[in-house]
């Protein structure tokens, strides 16, 4: 089989869920980093109709949308499985609340010092613009983004106690979806020690974090 290209960003969390699947089935990528404003790269491997990240390339099949592209790779490469045929709904639905619900306070709560730390006012007016909110409307709003994700961390920490993973059996695309939020969460330390009181919490997404 061809080479795997992974359009993404490093500091992605969309693309972060596929690096774990990936990971997890072994498969090496070859990362292709892409522009915040310049789509050049995207819109020509995906024949303009897509501009996010992550973006998945392989064997001359492109695909896009991190959902789909871990459904994709676990009917290409199948073992390991990270979809249980008695948990596909329940994946997807636990993927949705991770996108949708999770990660919202903690996009909210990550984005302004990371663009005050990155120092470009072009990437920041950038964000801003596609966020559609300005970072002190954020910063206004840390004290309610808070108060929900530590009740987002309580119900994670009461699913995964005495568990090494999120549903029973092992590794699957639920843990890659609800650890790509922290992953982002964990780029500030501040931030992160939201966490600090939920030690099931915390000891599965060292594991997950730990994948190799
Ligand atoms: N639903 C998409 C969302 C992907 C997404 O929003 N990715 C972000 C980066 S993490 C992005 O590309 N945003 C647009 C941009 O950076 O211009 C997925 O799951 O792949």
């Amino acid at each position: 089989m061809g080479q795997i290209n992974l359009y993404q960003y490093p500091i992605s969390p969309f693309t972060e869920k596929v690096r774990r699947v990936l990971t997890f089935k072994k498969l090496k990528w070859n990362p292709i980093d892409c522009h915040y404003e310049d789509k050049t790269n995207l819109l020509a491997v995906t024949k303009g109709a897509w501009t996010r990240v992550p973006v998945l390339e392989w064997d001359g099949e492109v695909v896009y949308n991190s959902a789909d592209i871990i459904k994709w790779l676990d009917r290409k490469v199948s073992t390991p499985s990270v979809i249980p045929d008695d948990a596909r709904g329940l994946c997807e639905i636990i993927d949705h609340w991770a996108d949708n619900t999770l990660f919202m306070p903690i996009l909210m709560l990550t984005i302004p010092d990371l663009l005050d730390t990155a120092g470009d006012p072009k990437l920041k007016a950038n964000r801003e613009k596609l966020i559609g909110m300005t970072t002190e409307r954020m910063r206004e709003g840390a004290p309610v983004q808070r108060e929900a994700l530590t009740g987002f961390c309580r119900m994670i920490d009461e699913q995964v106690a005495g568990k090494d993973f999120f549903l029973s059996g092992g590794f699957t695309m639920a843990d890659a979806s609800l650890y790509h939020p922290f992953f982002f969460l964990a780029l500030n330390p501040n931030n992160f020690a939201i966490t600090d009181g939920f030690k099931n919490l915390r000891r599965w997404y060292e594991r997950i974090r730990d994948l190799a």
